[in-house]
């Protein structure tokens, strides 16, 4: 079984993570395999718009622990593990949106704020908690979250490691909108045929801005 499920339906394409057993804990191979496709649909004109999801139970609980754990510090910092990924998928044209449900954490919440728009199930939970093992987010998540939800709550969630549920994501403006976990593929395609209806040149605008 793929790593990475595809599917694309007429200008929509959805990428699914699909590491059950790490509750979609990303992996090299995971990583390398989500750039790949993103990248190959953004040079693909018969696709506008772009989904990424995950599991009910997880959109992806972390960077991979399994893999970072026999690293030091400095060497993670000096290879830049999962950084190269993460910077390539920031860097598609094309408008990508994030369809969370369950556990976003660590390097799966900072994918998902890497992405253009969050949609968020009610079931969807989202932290920062590299803290708890004695390391700090490393994948854009002192900078992105703290554009998206302010200083305090930025550094309350990274100093805590604290998760934050859908409802306090959407208050503090981390996601868009929280729609009831049964629904949030057909809202994501929704919302991606409304983005795709747009002038694609203007929405590559919109999203370089
Ligand atoms: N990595 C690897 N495996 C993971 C994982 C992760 N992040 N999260 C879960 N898993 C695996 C579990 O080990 C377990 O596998 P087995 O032991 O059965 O083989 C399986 O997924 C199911 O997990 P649980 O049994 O724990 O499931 P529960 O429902 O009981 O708990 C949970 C769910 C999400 C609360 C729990 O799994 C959990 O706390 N997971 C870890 C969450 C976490 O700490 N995430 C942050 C990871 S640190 C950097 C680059 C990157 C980073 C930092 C620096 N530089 C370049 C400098 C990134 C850091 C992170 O993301």
């Amino acid at each position: 079984m793929s790593i990475i499920l595809t599917e694309v339906r007429g200008p929509v394409a959805i990428a699914t993570l699909n590491r059950p057993e790490a509750l979609n804990a990303l992996n090299t191979p995971l990583l390398d395999a989500l750039a790949d496709t993103l990248e190959a649909w953004d040079a693909d004109p018969s696709v506008r718009v772009m989904i990424v999801t995950g599991s009910d139970k997880a959109f992806a609980a972390g960077a991979d622990i399994k893999e970072m754990a026999p690293k030091s510090f400095a060497e993670m910092h000096r290879e830049n593990i999962f950084g190269r990924q993460i910077d390539r998928i920031a860097r598609i044209a094309k408008p990508v949106i994030a369809a969370v449900a369950g556990f976003a954490l660590g390097g799966g919440c900072e994918l998902a704020m890497a992405l253009d728009i969050l949609l968020a199930a009610d079931t969807a939970k989202f932290g920062q908690p590299e803290i708890t093992l004695g390391i700090m987010p490393g994948l854009g998540g002192s900078q992105r979250l703290v554009r998206a939800v302010g200083k305090a709550k930025a550094m309350e969630l990274c100093l805590t490691g604290r998760m934050m549920d859908a409802a306090e994501a959407l208050a503090a403006g981390l996601a868009a909108r929280v729609v009831p976990a049964a629904e949030l593929m057909a809202e994501a395609v929704k919302l991606a045929q409304k983005i795709a209806a747009q002038p694609l040149p203007a929405a590559a605008m919109v999203k370089e801005a």
